[in-house]
């Protein structure tokens, strides 16, 4: 692309004058954003053609991964790295007096999504394009993302997330291949030929926009298409009539209620709402995404019936489940098609993840709505579920429990996990012991009947975005240790087994996290003013707040480690810099309170002299995928301390163990897996097993007044959460959070595991005492994290799901 440095910036100076106008004195970083973000589009448009062009000539299969959220982030950065010219725009840049960082923080972050289920989605994108399949993504571009947060006066404070303000230089609006989505009205049955025919009428009409992103493979010219669909209006405005009758204003009403549908991401997660804009949005993806399927596959010129061999659908948890009934729809209504050819062909080619366990965050659409708002699409649930229990019945004969428990339509709702697992081909949980729970558990009905439906698809992160792209440093290290396969085989990674013990391999991954800690700590001290030590142990929870990620119990040992500092002023420990970032649904009251909690427990322990050397806590306001980037590599521990068999898999465990830090964590999701593979030595695990957390679910015999009664540190710090001294200002400030810990007995046994993670962190301040032990930690962990790289994770959906192979290109 550019063949050296000198080349490039004789490019971009001549772009620069050409576009702007104006001499290179007076460009700011903004102008060079923007010029450069557009050299790359014009480089990268004849791959992306030609990819597509490959694809329908060689007739590839097609994966289409439907989701809600596409958590990309900033592509600037990733699409350099991807095309390998990452480092000669950064000295050229450099050498023009542009600093990269500042031509970055130009560009806005994509945060269409909450959390790991969103970003998931964005490192599949990356490995899909880096591997050579041809897989797409199909979502929704929100005008607003997941909400900006601020903190003030230690609370949250949600303000709109307007990313599209500056545009978006990596998407390409595509109006020739606009689709006509439809809600509402009512359906006319008629008998035409023997054949019953269903018609909608009254209905009303929406235009799906498709804007698309090009996902640029790594080292390759493979490039595939991240398509957003925008909702816009159908009619056109200039033609309305303006009289009295009234209709121009129930025009101004439909193009409102039309452009709601893509105007923002449901900050919700992991909590169900049965929001009628919400069904909205999942069918208009649907929908539009269904269409924009079928009709690429129109291209090929092959019969429907061979779908399944040239198509497959994977769903991004139940959101997108309507993509079932609807492809149904299409091939009935619109190809003539008989119920069993096409519930066949739609079986074939949709596969389901499960992200959660959470019993809350279950989709159940209330009947009602669905009928009024998808007319056909209900009808078409309540055939699958007529047929369903028919097949039911026969199976278990004797058995209407379990046959209530498990059709789709019951108690006037519509069940979705239960219509995506019936539907479609495959259901995956994203982690060994999340998968087993499905099974044994929470899906237990449905293991029984289709037990040859279940499988596992561990997750993965991109280590391109993770490691050589936010830890380049740490990356040129492994490069220079044992050459750079390991770029193109992550897996490879534990090359470096054999280094961990070199004293000089350790100095220089020790020199590398120092330099990342200086840089964190300078961005703290930029943005709250508060200085804090890069000697210190950086101990690091980021992730959604949500009462079962258990960010209550760190800081109630943050507490007790304050509580026994100010017992023992010269009590010997290691000094801890204790760092949070979350943001809480803004419903979410508990989690807003447990944010206003860490922000009290921060400045109370920060402002105060006698342990300034020793602790300091610090939450940082609007975490995101570009500051994980920057927080991520200067941890040298990772908190993952859900509740045991709560967290299906999580991500940032595994961005934190690519990066060298060591993981405090429960035997939960992937940390299982973790743990399999690093030992005890090499990790803390604490806490309740999944199966011990059961047992106490089901047979009960946990009692949190018991734990608070029993053990002095907890009732200390219980006290402390409503009397006034070093955490409340007044009394009963935090009885909110105390009440919902021992009124509600504990849901999430924070009190339960608090003595064995304090004990976790006992052994913690012990091992990085020892700093070339620890050191030696830390690379085992990244030489085992190659395990986690998404390539891994999509090499299995490929070919265990959906039965496709790396593209090759045929010689033209
Ligand atoms: C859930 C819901 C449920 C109700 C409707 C609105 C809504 C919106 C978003 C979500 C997402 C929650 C599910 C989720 O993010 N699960 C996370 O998925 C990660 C990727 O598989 C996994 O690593 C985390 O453990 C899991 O919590």
């Amino acid at each position: 692309m550019f063949k050296d440095k000198d080349t490039f910036k004789r490019a971009l100076t001549r772009q620069l004058v050409d576009k702007l106008g104006r001499p290179l004195e007076e460009v700011s970083e903004a102008d060079v954003y923007k010029v450069l973000s557009g050299m790359i589009r014009e480089q990268i448009g004849r791959d992306w053609a030609q990819t597509n062009t490959v694809y329908k000539e060689q007739k590839e299969k097609q994966v289409y991964y439907f989701s809600m959220e596409f958590l990309i982030g900033r592509l600037l950065g990733n699409n350099l790295l991807n095309l390998g010219v990452l480092e000669t725009v950064r000295d050229g840049l450099k050498e023009l007096g542009f600093p990269f960082g500042e031509v970055e923080e130009q560009e806005s972050d994509a945060g269409l999504g909450n959390g790991g289920l969103g970003r998931l989605a964005a490192c599949f994108m990356d490995s899909l394009a880096s591997l050579q399949y041809a897989g797409h993504g199909t979502g929704i571009r929100y005008k607003y993302g997941l909400f900006e947060q601020k903190i003030m006066d230690g609370n949250q404070v949600e303000l709109p997330d307007y990313w599209l303000q500056k545009g978006n230089e990596w998407e390409i609006r595509r109006p020739d291949k606009q689709v006509e989505v439809r809600f509402w009205g009512n359906v006319v049955t008629r008998e035409v030929q023997g054949r019953l025919i269903f018609e909608t009428i009254q209905y009303e009409s929406v235009r799906g926009v498709p804007y698309d992103v090009p996902i640029i493979g790594f080292g390759n010219p493979h490039i595939n298409t991240l398509r957003l669909w925008s909702a816009e209006s159908m009619m056109d405005p200039f033609r309305q009539p303006s009289g009295q009758d009234g209709s121009y204003y129930r025009y101004l009403d439909y193009n409102r209620s039309v452009e709601s549908i893509s105007e923002f991401l449901y900050p919700d997660d992991s909590h169900y709402e049965g929001k009628l804009l919400r069904l909205k949005q999942q069918y208009f993806l649907c929908s539009a995404g269904v269409q924009s399927v079928l009709r690429t596959f129109g291209k090929l010129n092959l019969p429907l019936t061979e779908l399944p061999e040239k198509v497959a659908i994977q769903i991004n948890d139940t959101h997108p489940t309507l993509v079932i009934p609807e492809l149904m729809r299409l091939l009935i209504d619109d190809n003539g098609f008989g119920w069993d050819e096409a519930w066949e062909i739609t079986n074939k080619v949709v596969g389901y993840t499960n992200h959660t366990i959470l019993s809350e965050a279950l989709e159940k659409w209330p009947q009602q709505m669905v009928k009024e708002l998808l007319p056909r699409i209900y009808m078409i649930i309540e055939e699958i579920d007529r047929r369903f229990r028919i097949q039911l019945n026969e199976r278990y004969p004797d058995q209407p429990d379990r046959v209530s428990r498990m059709a789709i339509i019951e108690h006037n709702q519509i069940r979705m996990a239960h219509l995506a697992i019936h539907g479609g081909h495959s259901i995956n949980g994203v982690a060994a012991l999340h998968t087993e729970i499905l099974k044994k558990r929470e899906m237990k009905d449905f293991y029984e009947l289709y037990p040859e439906r279940f499988n596992n698809k561990t997750n993965g992160i991109t280590h391109r975005r993770w490691l050589m792209y936010a830890n380049p440093d740490l990356a040129a290290l492994v490069t220079e240790c044992m050459g750079s396969r390991w770029i193109k085989h992550p897996q490879e990674l534990n090359g470096l087994i054999k280094c961990c013990k070199d004293a000089a391999f350790q100095n220089e991954v020790a020199k590398v996290k120092k330099q990342n800690k200086e840089r964190l700590a300078a961005y703290i001290l930029e943005k709250q003013g508060i200085t804090v030590d890069p000697n210190s142990l950086f101990d690091i929870q980021v992730k959604r707040l949500h009462a079962y990620k258990r960010q209550l119990l760190n800081v109630f040992h943050i507490i007790h480690l304050y509580n026994q500092l100010k017992e023992n002023p010269n009590m010997d420990i290691v000094p801890r810099t204790f760092i949070f970032g979350a943001k809480a649904a803004p419903s979410y009251y508990l989690a807003k309170r447990i944010i206003k909690l860490i922000n009290t427990v921060a400045a109370r322990i920060n402002g105060d002299k006698a342990v300034r050397d020793v602790l300091k806590v610090i939450f940082l306001e609007n975490y995101s995928v570009s500051l994980a980037q920057k927080i991520i590599p200067a941890a040298d521990v990772s908190e993952q301390i859900s509740t045991a068999s709560k967290e299906a898999s999580g991500t940032g465990n595994m961005k934190f163990m690519m990066n060298g830090a060591l993981t405090v964590g429960t035997m939960d999701g992937a940390n299982v897996e973790m743990h399999e593979m690093l030992g005890d030595e090499n990790m803390f695990i604490f806490g309740l097993s999944a199966e011990q957390v059961q047992n106490f679910y089901q047979y009960g015999g946990y009692s949190a007044w018991d734990m608070y009664n029993s053990d002095s540190r907890i009732h200390e710090v219980m006290d402390q959460l409503i009397a006034p001294g070093p955490v409340c200002s007044q009394e009963n400030e935090f009885r909110d959070i105390y009440q919902s810990i021992l009124d509600h007995n504990d849901e999430y046994f924070v009190l339960k595991d608090f003595s064995s993670y304090i004990e976790a962190h006992l052994n913690i301040d012990l091992a990085y005492r020892n700093q070339s032990d620890w050191h030696q930690k830390a690379i085992l962990n990244i030489a085992h994290s190659g395990k986690f790289s998404s390539d891994c994770t999509i090499r299995e959906y490929a070919s265990e799901i959906w039965k496709i192979s790396p593209v090759k290109r045929r010689q033209i």
